[in-house]
């Protein structure tokens, strides 16, 4: 098995280049894309949540550690898409509307690709409006909304909303996810699924296609 440690530490460190020179050499060495977000992406941004919480990470040090994450999407996006089997379904997913948060989000996105669905990702801060208008144009099999603010978690209940005044929610799955998201808060806006994490995602997305009703 590939060590993954000096790509753990430069996301922990915010190191971008290091980062990124350390998930080619990994890859190199014959680590999966998917090893590289299971085993040193998830497991570095959970410790810097938890340096954060403890107080010894600040708010600088967890942009650089997000960008040090992105700087390695970058590389394994297309290896990801690459890797999946024949397109098992199409995901519009965002954040939610006054959140900015991306990288559990961006987690999602990447293990979607590697299970073999397409993703169109909206980014953060998405309106109804521009849910609404993805789903029109990009005809989506699941819309995935993502919360990491128990102030912006309202904004999951106005996107389904916004969906089913335009007459689009029976033509969609929607699932949502994010820290302060439950089974239960799911159930209460009407969200046809929820995911626990970016795997728990996967296992639910593949549920909603395989039973769309
Ligand atoms: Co903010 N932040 N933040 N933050 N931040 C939290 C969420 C917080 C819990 C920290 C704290 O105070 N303890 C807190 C929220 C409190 C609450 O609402 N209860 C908080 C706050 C308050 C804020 C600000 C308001 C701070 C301020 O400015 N005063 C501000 C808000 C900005 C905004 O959004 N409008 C803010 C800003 C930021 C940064 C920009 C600095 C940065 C985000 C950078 C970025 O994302 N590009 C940031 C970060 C990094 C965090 C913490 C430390 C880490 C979040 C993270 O990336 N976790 C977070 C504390 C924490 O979680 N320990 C915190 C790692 C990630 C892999 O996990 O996102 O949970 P997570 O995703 C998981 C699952 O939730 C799930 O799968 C993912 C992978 O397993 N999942 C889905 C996620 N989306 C899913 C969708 C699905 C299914 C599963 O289906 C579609």
């Amino acid at each position: 098995m590939v060590d993954l440690s000096s790509l753990r530490d430069a996301i922990l460190d915010g190191d971008a280049a290091a980062a990124a020179t350390a998930a080619s050499a990994a890859l190199a060495g014959g680590a999966s894309p998917l090893e590289l977000v299971e085993r040193a992406i998830g497991p570095a941004m959970d410790e810097v949540g938890r340096l954060f919480e403890e107080g010894e990470y600040f708010v600088p040090e967890l942009l650089v550690s997000a960008r040090a994450t992105k700087q390695v999407f970058e590389l394994i996006r297309p290896l990801l898409a690459q890797a999946g089997v024949a397109s098992r379904g199409r995901v519009v997913l965002g954040t939610v509307q006054g959140d900015q948060h991306d990288i559990g989000k961006n987690l999602v996105a990447a293990m979607l690709e590697g299970g073999g669905f397409e993703v169109v990702d909206l980014g953060v801060d998405v309106p109804p409006s521009r849910l609404v208008a993805a789903v029109a144009e990009r005809q989506p099999d699941i819309v995935g909304l993502s919360a990491l603010l128990t102030t912006t978690m309202p904004a999951m209940a106005q996107a389904v909303k916004a969906l089913a005044d335009a007459g689009l929610r029976e033509r969609v799955r929607v699932m949502v996810g994010g820290a302060p998201v439950t089974q239960a808060f799911a159930e209460s806006i009407g969200a046809d699924a929820f995911g626990a994490n970016a795997n728990a995602a996967v296992d639910a997305a593949r549920r909603l296609v395989i039973s769309p009703g």
